[in-house]
């Protein structure tokens, strides 16, 4: 695995730090955000360590995409929400706080107060 020491995600793929475990396969993971916009809030990262969009080898951006369709059909499935929000930041001006590759699977319901911009991830 290409990894960061510093990276808090690249901690948590090595067990160094504890996360939620939604989803585990070999090359993607996902696990329950830390401070959730909204009940069910998922985080889909490689295994792989590049910061961001413009870095990440693109087969690494497709493993990820696919998880977070698994994941979205899986909530979809089971919890009904009024809709899901697929979300992924990328610099400082995107309010990207960690900069290892992510994505956000972000169930919402009709009265969940949150805007649809981006300002909230
Ligand atoms: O989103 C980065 C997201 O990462 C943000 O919603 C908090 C989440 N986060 C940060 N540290 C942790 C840990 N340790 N566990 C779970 N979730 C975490 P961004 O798009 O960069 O703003």
């Amino acid at each position: 695995m290409v990894s960061n020491a510093d990276c808090v995600f690249c901690k948590i793929l090595k067990g160094e730090i504890p996360s939620f475990k939604v989803y585990d396969d070999d090359h993607t993971y996902g696990f329950m955000d830390i401070n959730p916009a909204n009940a069910g809030h998922v985080l889909v990262i490689p295994k792989y360590h590049a910061p961001n969009i413009y870095e990440i080898p693109k087969d690494w951006v497709s493993d990820c995409m696919i998880t977070a369709q698994k994941i979205a059909k899986a909530v979809h499935e089971v919890t009904r929400p009024d809709g899901i929000n697929i979300l992924q930041a990328n610099g400082e001006g995107a309010a990207q706080s960690v900069h290892h590759f992510h994505i956000h699977v972000l169930p919402r319901s009709n009265d969940d107060g949150l805007k649809m911009n981006w300002e909230l991830v």
